[in-house]
């Protein structure tokens, strides 16, 4: 099978892309290296020195003698967008690419513009390309368990059957986001649906955890083919913070009460998890929901969690409550399914004591890289 890793060269699209070209899939990566130039802005840095794209394609190559071609640019550039497509011909296009941070999202409002521009008017393109040039191909994008929110009864995956007057409906679950970025995967996923519906494409849309970790077994194999691990307070997600943090004796951060509850998933069950989704295609003209995550822990769980790893291991860890830059309620009800990626063959990586030694211990390696200015939160959601 033919795939397109969009958004190949970030944290879950490079994982994925060594991980498909390793079973046996044609790969390709498209991505514009925006997120580098972001990181430049932002003058932050991933945790872990990453190379240049085509070092880390040549490596691959010499390692394992299997290529992966590499398109260069941006999906909101619509003629190169059309031109990938039917240059490839891909069987499925894994979507990655997009601006995926919600502090990012909040800076202001060129920011926000921006995020919803590139996420929501990229995504259209590609609906538009995919029907005009690869109407039978499978989309399979990654969308965000935080489209939900936290509504206080049981989040099912994507659908609801509701009751109302007498009547009966199986509808969209409703969309209760956070942040303008996360608002933005909700556009993407009424636009799928809609185009599903009226030109039969074939999509799956997965709702995924926060993802943690940094080792797959091919980004593991060689230095060159490290993956990012980001840490500043506009990128850097909870549990791989905590672990840095962890590393260089920065109190971890905990926002409010840390009561917030979240999904998350290890990033070896993300590629695993878009294996499965491209493995068995959704129907011609069906969206598709999968909640894509493996287990649910609250904010101030993961602080315990590596504080007590971090112990272990002789460092000394502090947990510090902030207060809350963000508007989000940190004591709720939170209980999400995630049964239909275990049905069709997912075998979880549960959060464990050797995978946060393992983190800790990349953290402790690269922990020179660290610019201790970048970890508290700047952003605010309130003005
Ligand atoms: P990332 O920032 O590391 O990677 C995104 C990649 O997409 C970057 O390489 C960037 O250059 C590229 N990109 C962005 N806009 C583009 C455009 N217009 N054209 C071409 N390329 C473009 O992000 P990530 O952490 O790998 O996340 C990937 C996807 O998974 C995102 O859509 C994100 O919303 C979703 N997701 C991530 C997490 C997580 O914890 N990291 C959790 C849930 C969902
Ligand atoms: N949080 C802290 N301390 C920190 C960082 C975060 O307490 O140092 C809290 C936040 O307030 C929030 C929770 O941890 O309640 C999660 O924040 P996060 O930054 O780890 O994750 P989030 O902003 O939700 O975004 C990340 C990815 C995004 C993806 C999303 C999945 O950046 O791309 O869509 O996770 S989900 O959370 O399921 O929506």
């Amino acid at each position: 099978m033919r795939v397109i890793v969009i958004g190949g060269d970030g944290y879950c699209g490079w994982a994925t892309a060594l991980y498909l070209s390793n079973h046996g899939y044609d790969v390709a990566i498209l991505d514009n290296l925006v997120r580098r130039h972001w990181d430049m802005q932002l003058q932050t840095e991933t945790l872990t020195p990453i190379a240049p794209i085509q070092t880390r394609l040549r490596r691959w190559k010499d390692l394992t003698g299997k290529t992966i071609d590499l398109f260069l640019g941006d999906i909101n550039d619509y003629p190169f967008l059309q031109k990938t497509i039917i240059d490839y011909a891909p069987d499925a296009v894994v979507h990655f690419g997009e601006q995926r941070s919600a502090p990012f999202s909040m800076i202001d409002r060129e920011h926000a513009v921006l995020t919803q521009s590139n996420n929501v008017i990229g995504n259209l393109n590609l609906l538009y390309a995919l029907r005009d040039h690869a109407p039978e191909c499978h989309l399979v994008k990654l969308g965000t368990m935080g489209e939900y929110g936290t509504p206080n009864i049981d989040i099912e995956e994507g659908y609801i059957t509701i009751e109302h007057n007498g009547r009966k409906d199986t509808l969209p679950y409703p969309k209760q986001p956070g942040s303008f970025y996360h608002l933005s995967k909700v556009h993407d996923s009424h636009n799928i649906h809609f185009a599903c519906k009226i030109w039969g494409l074939r999509a799956t849309d997965l709702n995924q955890g926060i993802v943690y970790g940094v080792l797959t077994e091919e980004t593991g194999m060689d230095e060159l083919l490290i993956n990012r691990l980001d840490y500043d307070g506009v990128f850097g997600t909870a549990l791989n913070r905590f672990c840095i943090q962890a590393a260089v004796g920065h109190p971890l951060t905990v926002y409010g009460t840390g009561g917030q509850t979240r999904a998350l998933l290890d990033i070896r069950d993300t590629v695993r998890c878009i294996e499965i989704a491209i493995a068995n295609p959704a129907n011609s003209g069906e969206f598709r929901v999968f909640n894509q995550f493996t287990e649910m822990f609250s904010v101030a769980d993961l602080a315990m969690m590596v504080k007590k790893a971090g112990t272990t291991m002789g460092l000394d860890v502090e947990i510090n409550n902030l207060e809350n830059p963000r508007v989000e309620l940190e004591e709720h009800y939170f209980n999400a399914k995630n049964t239909k990626l275990i049905d069709l063959g997912l075998q979880p990586h549960y959060l464990s004591d050797s995978l946060l030694d393992s983190l800790l211990n990349v953290a402790v390696k690269y922990k020179h890289r660290v610019d201790n200015a970048q970890i508290l939160p700047k952003v605010k959601w309130r003005k």
